[in-house]
């Protein structure tokens, strides 16, 4: 509790009181862990969150390499948002492939106080005259939904007029508090307009969906790789490297495998609500996880020539990467991190870690939700009837918390036993006593927790990575993996102990000064004079 005091007590009452909610030391508070999350971030402070744009358009629709992506808006929200995740796609012959393109109505001053609609349009037919894409997505930046256009009439019509398929977005940057709300708005309508459309005749009986899988530094394809040589088939990965085809035919499959959760569970849940199709949490970050993931997914479809195969897999796959395990965890043994990245990542790399025997003394997520660090019950949507007594319908619906107060445990044990409760494996589950797990952690409280705590390496993503630096704290970015990758299944973990041991014994950082520790910061030249 004094490292949370000192870091907390600079704030005035109100924010001491907010911040102090979403920060928790495993083990020793008086909240059984609890932590609040995917709450509104305070006005003034600097998050390291995105918005519900990023969300939709940039994760969870960005790596579909055959869908021609028009941001509706000014130039900026495009250009930021493209090329810089890392998703890979591969163009199969007869595929298009506008990943390396950035396309957007790029709004001006006068088409917000007219409407941009018409400008829209004009987009679209120009995109259909040059690229002869057969599907549009349109996404909505802040403006849009303040000016109010209508991309969904817009979307009809392009559908009549080119006779493509062409789908709106409504993921203005505000909605929400963060990227989740995006994830949210694209899943729904992912399901409502294309899973489910394709009729491809799937022989293999050990199918799966890959979700929540976005082909960062290629692990979809590593993942893949390894599936395939068990035996199964991948018919759709949501959505790294994917292609509208191959989302068109997810409910072909016979088992959804879910790695990022929290941007996919939407999906997961309502291919198995509409289409019967079950899905599984797995994770293939990490040796030991990997090894179990194969084990759950092969006594899954329970076939005893698929299990014989997954040992037989395990075991050639573990052979080649042994001796550099060995040598990795003699250089890595006993050493610290902390984690913060959006919202499945800081849990899952934790597994890694742990292979290598580094301990994870701090860890968080920009957006993740109360379950994704606490561990939940996750329950479908109840419609009750007008009394509020008895079940009317259950449908898939996200937001949990507040069906728990209206079921009787009765209910609630018929639902475990009809398996219509999952159990969901939260954050807190791996952490140590004595650790930390701070949600949307901000700047001032990296660089004080930082000075704290001394990690000997702070995984980050690229807003955040700067402030370790300066403080002499080795930093390596886990959203893109530092050009490096993948870090996925067995092979992947060796990329990864490589980067992290060749981080960690290149201790350039901790050699460096920042200027402000010698000299005043308010530098600069006014008619070529220096002023201070
Ligand atoms: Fe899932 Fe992701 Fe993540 Fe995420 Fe992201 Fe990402 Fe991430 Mo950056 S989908 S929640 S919204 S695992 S883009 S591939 S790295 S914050 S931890
Ligand atoms: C996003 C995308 C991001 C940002 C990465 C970062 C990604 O949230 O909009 O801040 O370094 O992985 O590309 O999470």
């Amino acid at each position: 509790m004094k490292t949370i005091h000192k870091v907390l007590e600079k704030y005035d009452s109100k924010v001491y009181k907010n911040r102090k909610e979403h920060m928790v030391e495993v083990g020793n508070n008086d909240n059984n862990n609890e932590i609040a999350a995917n709450v509104r971030t305070i006005p003034g402070i600097i998050t390291q969150r995105g918005c519900c744009y990023a969300g939709c358009k940039g994760v969870v629709l960005g790596p579909i390499k055959d869908a021609f992506l028009i941001t509706h808006g000014p130039i900026g929200c495009a250009f930021y948002s493209w090329g810089t995740r890392r998703h890979k796609a591969r163009k199969e012959e007869g595929e298009d492939n506008y990943l390396q393109y950035c396309f957007s109505t790029d709004l001006q001053e006068s088409d917000i106080v007219f409407g941009g609609e018409k400008k829209l349009k004009q987009s679209i037919q120009e995109a259909v005259d040059l690229f002869h894409p057969s599907t549009i997505f349109i996404c909505s930046t802040c403006p849009v939904g303040l000016i109010g256009d209508d991309i969904h009439a817009v979307a009809k019509w392009a559908e009549k007029e080119y006779g493509i398929k062409c789908i709106a977005f409504s993921c203005e940057g505000y909605k929400g508090v963060s990227q989740s709300a995006g994830h949210h708005i694209a899943n729904n309508q992912l399901i409502r307009y294309v899973i489910g459309e394709g009729d491809r005749e799937i022989k293999n009986k050990f199918s799966v969906n890959l979700l929540g899988e976005y082909n960062i530094g290629g692990d979809g394809w590593e993942t893949e790789r390894l599936l395939k040589r068990i035996g199964y088939e991948v018919v759709s990965t949501f959505t790294g490297g994917s292609s509208i085809e191959d989302l068109k035919n997810a409910h072909k499959a016979n088992l959804s495998l879910v790695q990022c959760h929290r941007s996919i569970n939407y999906i997961a849940e309502m291919i198995e609500t509409k289409y019967g199709i079950p899905w599984m949490k797995v994770n293939f970050i990490g040796v030991d996880a990997t090894m179990k993931t194969l084990r759950d997914i092969a006594k899954y479809f329970g076939d005893p020539e698929l299990i014989a195969r997954t040992e037989a897999v395990i075991s050639e796959e573990l052979l080649q990467i042994a001796e550099y395990m060995e040598y990795y965890r003699g250089k890595l043994k006993g050493k610290t991190a902390a984690i913060y990245v959006g919202g499945s990542r800081a849990h899952h790399y934790q597994a890694l870690l742990k292979d290598l025997g580094v301990h994870t003394i701090l860890a968080g997520y920009e957006f993740a939700h109360r379950e994704d660090y606490e561990g939940r019950e996750v329950l479908p949507f109840i419609k009750m009837d007008a009394d509020n007594k008895n079940i009317e319908s259950i449908t898939v619906e996200p937001d949990i918390e507040k069906y728990h107060l209206y079921l009787s445990e009765e209910d609630l044990n018929r639902l475990r036993e009809e398996k219509l409760i999952d159990y969901y494996e939260g954050m807190v589950k791996d952490m140590e006593n004595g650790t930390f797990m701070v949600d949307d952690l901000n700047h001032y409280e990296t660089e004080e927790l930082l000075k704290a705590l001394k990690p000997d390496i702070f995984f980050s993503g690229i807003k955040d990575k700067f402030v370790a630096q300066k403080s002499g704290i080795l930093s390596r970015q886990l959203h893109s993996y530092d050009y490096s990758g993948p870090y996925c299944c067995f092979r992947g973990a060796i990329n990864f102990a490589r980067d992290v041991a060749m981080g960690i014994y290149t201790p350039a950082w901790s050699y460096v000064k920042a200027p402000w520790k010698t000299a005043p910061i308010l530098e600069g030249t006014l008619g070529g004079e220096a002023v201070c």
